[in-house]
């Protein structure tokens, strides 16, 4: 990978924030865009915007047609069996939720329970409490080790007659630790029990195929994976899909409207109630092709290699402790500096150009489980280099200075 081509590829890293050359490590909230994504979107708007599923005239045919292959990219992408298991909507909070809903709706009842881990981010505990406290259902968790893994004795105890979903991140956010998925799906089936994997922090490091994982449900977001905001698919097995109620109502989901009986539309439609974000999907197929090109099994090794000699030089820092020491882990490093609270070694890091994230990361029960307020958080994504990892430990170096 030609590292020095690829970032001239990202307008926003080339910019400077507080005097200083951006070191831009916070990917796992969100990732930048290559302009010729920033350049799809405009060029859709410019050139080609109507509404979708609509219209007869020639914008709205073309639109449709770019939407309708965007889908046709994203299941290739994640093999899908069939182009109707991928819906569009707008991010893995999202996904999630109308997931949780349908289940709450016609699946959970007293008495039933939903595995999820210690691991999760907020997004896939809040909206199965909801779904819990809905139906009567309980909420099971599958417990961490001291460095960030899957207590998988402790998930085979849990898994009884009474699961009725299991829903857990592939890798977390707040820890990089990448989960065993695979085992947990397989001891899942032979139950007859389904599985979602909240794949929010799995897509821009790996590739990903729903067939192969035989998972029942994935989710993720296109702002993570070098595309726009606000799109983001969920995928489902058309099996599934068929039996879960629509979550919103409105235009597209139904195939008729009397206020006597309203008929639903088919997969996907039945799930993407009213104009969806248009642009946002072209740009993800955008994104999905740039990345494609580069291969996610090149992103995949640099990463690696990012990750360990970012690990091995903030070892060095006296006084710093990694959290999440997991064997199988994507290119994030969550840390702490002895006796300096995360909100102000990000700020100082932010005086010098560097950004990372602080805080709980939206997994309040992880910074519980290890006694924390929260952690900072280095993300690396492709674009990064060695050079600015070696900033960061200067600036860390700074931080604990100032606090010394
Ligand atoms: N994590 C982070 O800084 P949305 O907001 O719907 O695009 O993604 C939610 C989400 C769900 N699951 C996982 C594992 C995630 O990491 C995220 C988003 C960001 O870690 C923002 S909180």
């Amino acid at each position: 990978m030609n590292i020095e081509q690829i970032r001239k590829e990202f307008p926003i890293l080339q910019q400077e924030v507080n005097g200083k050359p951006l070191v831009y490590f916070d990917n796992a909230a969100s990732t930048q865009k290559p302009k010729v994504v920033i350049d799809r979107v405009a060029d859709y708007y410019s050139n080609e915007h109507s509404n979708i599923h609509r219209g007869v005239h020639s914008l709205s045919a073309a639109a449709t047609e770019e939407y309708e292959l965007a889908r046709k990219a994203v299941q290739a992408h994640f093999n899908a069996k069939f182009d109707h298991e991928i819906v569009f909507n707008k991010g893995t909070t999202d996904g999630i939720n109308l997931v949780a809903n349908g289940f709450a709706k016609s699946f959970l009842k007293e008495g039933d329970e939903v595995i999820v881990s210690e691991l999760e981010h907020h997004s896939n505990i809040v909206p199965w409490q909801m779904a819990c406290e809905q139906t009567g259902a309980k909420l099971k968790v599958i417990p961490i080790t001291d460095s960030g893994e899957w207590i998988m004795k402790e998930f085979h105890n849990l898994l009884s007659d009474r699961t009725k979903i299991i829903a857990v991140n592939h890798v977390s956010n707040a820890l990089g630790t990448m989960n065993p998925i695979t085992d947990v799906i397989e001891a899942a089936h032979s139950k007859g029990i389904p599985v979602l994997l909240d794949g929010a922090q799995a897509v821009p490091h790996m590739a990903v195929d729903v067939q192969a994982l035989d998972c029942d449900f994935y989710v993720m977001s296109g702002h993570k994976l070098f595309g726009p905001t606000g799109v983001g698919v969920l995928y489902g097995k058309e099996e599934w899909l068929n039996k879960l109620p629509p979550y919103q109502g409105g235009g597209d989901m139904i195939k008729t409207v009397s206020f006597e009986k309203t008929t639903y539309n088919e997969l996907p439609f039945k799930f993407e109630a009213g104009t969806p974000n248009i642009a946002g999907v072209i740009g993800l197929k955008t994104a999905i092709d740039y990345v494609n090109e580069i291969g996610l099994g090149a992103i995949s090794d640099y990463e690696q290699e990012l990750l360990e000699y970012g690990t091995e030089k903030l070892s060095q820092i006296e006084g710093l402790k990694i959290y999440g020491t997991a064997k199988n882990k994507a290119s994030v490093i969550s840390f702490l500096l002895d006796g300096i609270h995360p909100y102000d070694a990000g700020t100082i890091l932010d005086k010098l150009g560097i950004a990372v994230r602080t805080g709980h990361h939206c997994t309040q029960p992880v910074m519980t489980r290890f006694g924390i307020p929260g952690t900072v958080r280095a993300s690396f994504a492709f674009y990064n280099t060695k050079e600015e990892i070696d900033a960061l430990y200067e600036g860390l170096l700074r931080v604990k200075k100032m606090f010394s």
